[in-house]
C-alpha cells in the first residue's frame, strides 16, 4: 500500500527541477554545448531576432560555419533556423550588405582574422574580411548566446593580439604523449591517412572556437621518422581536416634528420649538402601540405642534437631552416629551453647567456620560443629574463597547458591566473609598462611577428584532457592567446557557463574555486619561491630529497637547505641571476625587503628564523603555507559537494573523486616536504599545522609507478 505512494512521491521529486540532476555527460562536447536555452525570456528574444540565417560565400570554411551555426542555433533555439533574414554572415566581397555595414575603421581594426558582430535594424550581422574571420565571429556569436548575452545593441569588434596561437603536442609516433595525462595521442598514425575519425574535426572545431590557429603535431624531443614521406602523407591528411578551421600544421625538426633519414654524413648547418637537404625536404612538405606552418626545434638541450655539435650557433641552425621555409611563408620556432650540466653556471641563467648575444642574428621568419619562466614550468616562477632582453627578435611565449608539475590531470588547478601573472609582469626593459604581454605581442618593439604556444593537454580520453576541469586550461590558453587583456576570472566564468550551466548559484562559487586553485597548489607544493622539489623523472609527487646524478636534475641543487637556511641565492652575492633582469626589476627581486614573498626562496637564501611580513619566522610561515594549501583544497571539495544538483552525475563524480585525490596528495606534499625541511630547521611545526601522516623515511621510500607521461616506468 505504501509502495505506490512512495514511488509516486519519488517520481514527483525527480521531475521537479530542484531535484533532478542534469542528464549524464562525458565531457566530449567540451564548451561547445548547444542545449536548448532554458530561460524563456531569453529564448523568446533570440527566436524573434534570429528567425532566419544567411551565410554568404562558398569555401570549406564557409561550409564549416554553416554547419556550426546550424547545430548551434538549432540546438540553442530548439528548432532549425531556416535560410532568411535575421542573422547575416559574410565578407564585404561576398555580401553587399556587409560591404555597406563595415566602416573603414572596422576594416582596419579587424585585420585578417578579426570580426564584427553588430546588431542592426534588420538583425545581427557577423562580418569579417576573410572566411576565417567569419568562422571566429560565428563561434564568438554562439558563445554569446550560450552565455545568454542580450542581442540588442550588440557591437563586438575583435581581432587577435598575437598572430600565431599554437598548441604544441608532445606526441610521439608510438602515440605515447610526453607529459600527457589524457590517454594517448589523438594522431592515429597507423590508420592515417585514410581513416579520419570525426574526432579530428572536433579537435579543429574546439581549437577554432577559441582562436587557436596552429598545431605542432609532434614532440619537441623529435623523431626524424616524422619527416619521412610515409609520415608526411599522414600529417597532410590531418592538415586537410584542420584547414577549413584555420589551423595550420607544424612539425618538429630533429636536427640530425639529414643523417638519420637523409643518408648524409653530417648535419652541420653550414654544410651545403645539409642545407640542400632541408630545402628539398621543405619543398616536399609543401607539395603535400601547401600551407605548412614550419618547424619547432629543440636543439642542444637535454641530449637533443643541434648546431653546437658542429661548433655552430643557434642562429646558424635556425637560419638554415628559416631560409628553406621563407619562400612558403613558413616560420622556425627555435626553443630557448637550453641548459647543460656541463656548464657550471646557475641553470636559471643559461638560456639568457646563450641567446641574448644572438639578438639580431636571426632571419626575419625565426621566433625564439621562451618558456614562461627560466627553469621549467614550475608551479610558480618569475617571468623569464629573456622577455625584454631581445628587442630585435620575436619571442614566442611557451606555456605548459598540460600539468606536468601541477598534479597531472587529477589536481584541480586553473592555470589562467598563472598565465595572467606572467603576461602582466613588467620587464621594465623600456621603462614602466614594458610588460611581458607587450614583448610577446610585438608592440613593445614594433616587431611584425608574434606568437604564443601552449603545450597541449589533450589526448584520447573521452573528455579530451583527462579531467573536465583540465579542459578549462585549454580553453583559457586559447582565449588568452587571442586576447591577453582578458581576465582569468572572466574566462573562468565564460568557460563554466558554456561547459556546465548559466546558473549563478553554480558559476559564482566555482569561479571562486578556480581562482583559488593555482595559489593553493603553489602553497602545498612549492610555497614562497621553492621550486624543482618534485619526484625524479615522472615529476609526480614530492621529492625534496632528490640528490645524485646530474645536479641540475636534483632538488637539493634548487633548495639548498641546511641548518643555516633555505633558498637559492640568485642575488649579486650569489649566482647573480637577478642581474639578467632590467635594473628596476633586478633591484626589486634582489632585495630581501622588496622581493615578492612568493618568490623569496627563488632569489634568496634565507635563515630559518628570518622574520616574514606576517611577523612569523620563515620556518613557521613555510609550514603554515603548506597547511593553507591543504586547507584550501578541503574548502574546494566542500564547495563542490554542495553543487551536486547543478551538474550531471558523471562530471560531478569525476570532479568529486579527483578533489579527494588532490586533498590526499596535497597532504602528502605538505608532510613529505615539511618532514624533510625540518631535518634542517630543527624546529617544531607551528600551531595550526597538522601532524604528518607518516615518517620521512616512509615518504622517501614510496615508489610511484604507472605515472602517465613517461615511457619508462622502471
Ligand atoms: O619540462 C621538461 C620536461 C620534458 C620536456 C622538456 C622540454 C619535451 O620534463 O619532458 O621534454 O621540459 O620542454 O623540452
Amino acid at each position: 500500500m505504501l509502495r505506490p505512494v512512495l514511488m509516486l512521491l519519488l517520481a514527483c521529486l525527480a521531475a521537479s527541477s530542484a531535484w533532478a540532476q542534469p542528464a549524464p555527460e562525458d565531457g566530449y562536447r567540451l564548451w561547445l554545448r548547444y542545449d536548448r536555452i532554458d530561460a524563456d525570456e531569453v529564448l523568446a528574444e533570440y527566436r524573434a531576432v534570429l528567425s532566419g540565417v544567411h551565410v554568404a560565400g562558398s569555401s570549406p570554411t564557409v561550409d564549416a560555419i554553416r554547419r556550426e551555426l546550424s547545430i548551434g542555433l538549432g540546438g540553442l533555439l530548439g528548432a532549425d533556423v531556416p535560410e532568411g533574414t535575421g542573422l547575416l554572415v559574410g565578407t564585404p566581397d561576398d555580401s553587399p550588405g556587409v560591404d555597406t555595414l563595415l566602416t573603414d575603421a572596422d576594416r582596419t581594426a579587424i585585420g585578417h582574422e578579426g570580426f564584427v558582430i553588430r546588431a542592426t535594424d534588420r538583425g545581427i550581422v557577423i562580418a569579417a574580411r576573410t572566411h576565417i574571420g567569419l568562422l571566429y565571429g560565428a563561434f564568438r556569436f554562439l558563445s554569446l548566446l550560450q552565455t545568454r548575452h542580450a542581442l540588442s545593441g550588440l557591437d563586438v569588434v575583435e581581432s587577435p593580439r598575437v598572430d600565431l596561437r599554437l598548441l604544441d603536442h608532445w606526441d610521439n609516433l608510438d602515440r605515447t604523449v610526453e607529459r600527457g595525462y589524457a590517454g594517448f595521442s589523438l594522431w592515429d598514425w597507423h590508420r592515417l591517412p585514410d581513416y579520419r575519425p570525426e574526432r579530428y574535426r572536433d579537435y579543429a572545431r574546439a581549437n577554432a572556437s577559441i582562436g587557436i590557429n596552429g598545431s605542432v603535431l609532434t614532440n619537441v624531443n623529435a623523431n626524424a621518422v616524422s619527416l619521412t614521406r610515409a609520415y608526411l602523407v599522414k600529417a597532410a591528411a590531418l592538415a586537410d581536416e584542420f584547414r577549413p578551421y584555420g589551423i595550420r600544421v607544424y612539425l618538429t625538426a630533429r636536427f640530425s634528420a639529414p643523417m638519420e633519414i637523409g643518408g648524409l654524413g653530417t648535419a652541420d648547418p653550414l654544410d651545403p649538402d645539409v642545407r640542400a637537404w632541408w630545402r628539398e625536404k621543405v619543398d616536399e612538405i609543401h607539395g603535400l601540405i601547401p600551407d605548412f606552418g614550419g618547424f619547432l626545434v629543440k636543439a642542444n638541450s637535454e641530449g637533443q642534437p643541434g648546431p653546437q655539435d658542429y661548433g655552430r650557433s643557434h642562429a646558424d641552425g635556425a637560419n638554415m631552416l628559416a631560409e628553406a621555409l621563407a619562400p612558403f611563408d613558413g616560420v622556425v620556432m627555435w626553443r630557448a629551453f637550453v641548459y647543460s650540466h656541463e656548464v657550471p653556471d646557475d641553470r636559471a641563467k643559461q638560456a639568457y647567456t646563450e641567446f641574448t648575444p644572438l639578438d639580431g642574428a636571426f632571419l626575419e621568419n625565426v621566433f625564439v620560443q621562451v618558456k614562461n619562466g627560466p627553469i621549467d614550468f614550475q608551479p610558480r616562477e618569475p617571468f623569464h629574463p629573456l622577455f625584454g632582453a631581445m628587442p630585435g627578435t620575436p619571442l614566442m611565449m611557451e606555456f605548459q597547458v598540460t600539468k606536468e608539475y601541477l598534479g597531472l590531470a587529477t589536481h584541480f588547478v586553473y592555470l589562467a591566473p598563472l598565465f595572467e601573472e606572467v603576461l602582466d609582469s613588467d620587464t621594465g626593459a623600456e621603462g614602466p609598462g614594458s610588460t611581458v604581454a607587450r614583448v610577446v605581442d610585438g608592440s613593445l618593439d614594433d616587431l611584425p611577428r608574434s606568437g604564443m604556444a601552449g603545450v597541449s593537454n589533450v589526448g584520447t580520453d573521452r573528455n579530451w584532457c583527462g579531467s573536465v576541469f583540465a579542459c578549462a586550461n585549454w580553453y583559457a590558453f586559447g582565449r588568452i592567446a587571442w586576447d591577453h587583456g582578458l581576465s582569468s576570472e572572466a574566462i573562468a566564468g565564460e568557460w563554466l557557463r558554456r561547459t556546465f550551466t548559466n546558473d549563478d548559484a553554480f558559476v559564482d562559487p566555482v569561479v571562486g574555486m578556480m581562482m583559488a586553485s593555482w595559489p593553493a597548489a603553489v602553497d602545498y607544493m612549492t610555497p614562497l619561491g621553492l621550486h624543482h622539489i618534485m619526484a625524479r623523472n615522472h615529476h609526480y609527487g614530492p621529492g625534496p630529497w632528490v640528490d645524485g646524478g646530474r645536479p641540475d636534475w636534483t632538488s637539493v641543487y634548487y633548495h639548498r637547505a641546511d641548518s643555516g637556511g633555505v633558498g637559492f641565492d640568485r642575488t649579486v652575492s650569489g649566482s647573480d641571476a637577478v642581474s639578467q633582469y632590467a635594473p628596476p626589476v633586478a633591484a626589486r627581486f634582489g632585495d630581501l625587503e622588496t622581493v615578492p614573498e612568493g618568490l623569496l626562496l627563488w632569489f634568496h637564501r634565507v635563515p630559518w628564523d628570518h622574520t616574514m611580513a606576517s611577523g612569523r619566522t620563515l620556518w613557521d610561515e613555510l609550514a603554515l603555507r603548506y597547511q593553507r594549501g591543504v586547507d584550501e583544497v578541503r574548502q574546494m571539495r566542500k564547495t563542490w559537494e554542495g553543487l551536486a544538483t547543478f551538474v550531471d552525475e558523471t562530471r560531478f563524480r569525476e570532479t568529486e573523486t579527483f578533489l579527494r585525490i588532490q586533498e590526499r596528495e596535497a597532504a602528502w606534499w605538505r608532510d613529505a616536504c615539511l618532514l624533510y625541511f625540518q631535518t634542517f630547521s630543527g624546529r617544531p611545526l607551528p600551531e595550526g599545522v597538522e601532524a604528518p601522516e607518516g615518517t620521512l623515511e616512509e615518504f622517501m621510500n614510496r615508489r610511484d609507478r604507472y605515472v602517465p607521461g613517461i615511457r619508462d616506468q622502471g
